[in-house]
């Protein structure tokens, strides 16, 4: 990579991320409680290979062995996320704290520490306690679940808080309350279809759960900030998804801001009330009307600037059309059509093993200085990673992982110029993933690891992928020495 030597401040932090479940395994060890997963992913017809989260990669057994992994790989921080039911197993404010889960997570960053690794933590990465959805519908009750999460996030300050000082609330609040309540594939698979659920309203839900995780970020965040960061001194915000939309036709306006459209859904649906305007986007509550929930002006103020950076998730880009029928009640993307190819027939970028997912770094340096050019707040990227077509087996072939190993070198090289030529300000690079893990619908059959894990043996043996340490060299000549 030439020209961008030395781009990144020494103090970046690259690494990878994970999320507990689709590493832990160890369900129901040291008293944790049923999260909404462990349920889920019993059910009948819910995961593609039939599998479930009973014990994934056993990180909670191997958590040591991974620390070592991420030293070898040369990371200087890790991401990963606390399993509420672990820290209180029927997840309530006024259910019992549980010091094993506790104990957990403490020896796990005080190894990441030892090892000189940062530990980023996200405190909930989609696996809300069961008890809460018997309870009381977890996120479709606002005062029942900002009160809980409050507390469960209060518990780890107290715990963790003199030695994590990155924390984000929530992870991707889009695409968690869009596949859970709109399409009823992910926990706990709320949707109007009758046939796949018996409960949920596609229309309203997603909106609502949505809605209500935003207040709950914002009143953890404003407890971090009064009664924590004082003396903790650490930085706390919200991780958000989104990926780039590029016009199907760029010579047609409607195709151009059929686009923008989607990325003021995608993106901006969230992001405005945060950092920018302490509510939703005009032409979104134009196209949902009532649907969408309104913030008191308590509630904005207290969401507006609840952030200290912008946490950013992104894989991949989409060709995007107009659409000349109206929405439909259930949408949530602007009305816009998602395409394949472009009008000339010109395609995404190569195709990964995940139906959604290509590698498209062009579009990488065009939502950077999208997302920085409208908020700008300090980027940190939490996420971004890829499948590969063909990885069943630890082969030689599998471990020389070119397809990923292209995907990264290009991405990086997007990030690099979006520094040093755009002047996008941006913190982190922490890749999804370190381990090949559980793809929460698609089970073990998408692997988005940079470190192969069989999955079959009892010691779940992880063998390092070439991408590990083509990703370690890139950063190396990236990050300045001094
Ligand atoms: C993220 N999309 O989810 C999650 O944070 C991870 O837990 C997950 O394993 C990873 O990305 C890979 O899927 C996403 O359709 C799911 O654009 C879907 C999309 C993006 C992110």
């Amino acid at each position: 990579m030439k020209g961008v030597e030395n781009c990144l401040d020494k103090d970046f932090y690259f690494g990878y991320a994970t999320a507990a479940v689709q590493i832990e395994g160890a369900w129901n060890v040291d008293d944790k409680g049923l999260s909404i997963w462990d349920k889920f992913s019993h059910l009948p017809n819910k995961i593609k290979d039939d599998t479930n989260v009973d014990e994934t990669a056993e990180a909670y057994k191997f958590y040591k062995e991974d620390v070592q992994l991420l030293k070898s790989y040369g990371a200087n921080a890790y991401r990963f996320s606390i399993a509420w039911s672990r820290i209180i197993p029927l997840g309530g404010r006024n259910d019992p704290v549980n010091a094993k889960g506790i104990e957990f997570y403490s020896n796990l960053i005080d190894e990441l520490l030892a090892n000189g690794i940062t530990p980023f933590v996200t405190l909930f990465h989609w696996d809300t306690p069961q008890a809460l959805e018997d309870r009381y519908n977890s996120f479709l009750n606002k005062e029942e679940f900002v009160a809980d999460f409050c507390n469960y996030a209060k518990v780890c300050y107290e715990a963790f808080g003199d030695r994590v000082k990155h924390w984000i609330t929530f992870n991707e609040p889009e695409v968690y309350s869009a596949c859970a309540y709109l399409a009823g594939i992910f926990a706990p698979g709320r949707c109007s279809d009758r046939s796949k659920s018996s409960e949920g309203n596609s229309s309203t839900e997603p909106l609502i759960v949505s809605h209500n995780m935003l207040i709950a970020h914002a009143n953890a965040v404003k407890i971090y900030r009064t009664e924590f960061q004082p003396t903790q001194k650490g930085t706390i915000g919200i991780t958000l998804s989104g990926n780039w939309a590029e016009p199907w036709n760029p010579n047609d306006p409607r195709d151009v801001s059929a686009a923008e459209r989607m990325l003021v859904f995608d993106i901006a649906r969230f992001a405005d009330p945060v950092f920018k305007s302490g509510d939703y986007p005009p032409e979104v509550r134009d196209q949902m009307g009532d649907r969408l929930p309104t913030f008191t002006p308590e509630e904005s103020a207290l969401v507006l600037g609840s952030s200290d950076f912008y946490g950013m998730n992104t894989y991949t880009a989409f060709y995007i059309k107009h659409k000349d029928t109206p929405a439909d009640d259930t949408d949530t993307k602007g009305n816009v059509v998602y395409e394949e190819t472009n009008w000339e027939g010109k395609p995404r970028g190569p195709k990964s093993a995940t139906d959604w997912l290509c590698t498209t770094p062009w579009a990488f340096r065009k939502l950077l200085n999208w997302i920085y050019a409208r908020y700008k707040y300090p980027i940190y990227l939490t996420e971004q990673g890829t499948t590969a077509p063909g990885e069943t087996a630890p082969t030689e072939d599998v471990l020389n992982d070119t397809f990923r190993i292209d995907y990264y070198t290009s991405y990086v090289e997007s990030l690099a110029l979006a520094v040093k030529e755009d002047g996008v300000v941006v913190k982190s690079y922490l890749a999804w993933s370190l381990l090949d893990n559980w793809e929460w619908a698609n089970g073990f059959t998408d692997r988005f690891g940079v470190t192969f894990v069989d999955f079959s043996s009892p010691e779940k043996t992880r063998y390092p992928k070439k991408s590990a340490y083509v990703l370690k060299e890139l950063f190396q000549n990236l990050i300045k020495n001094e």
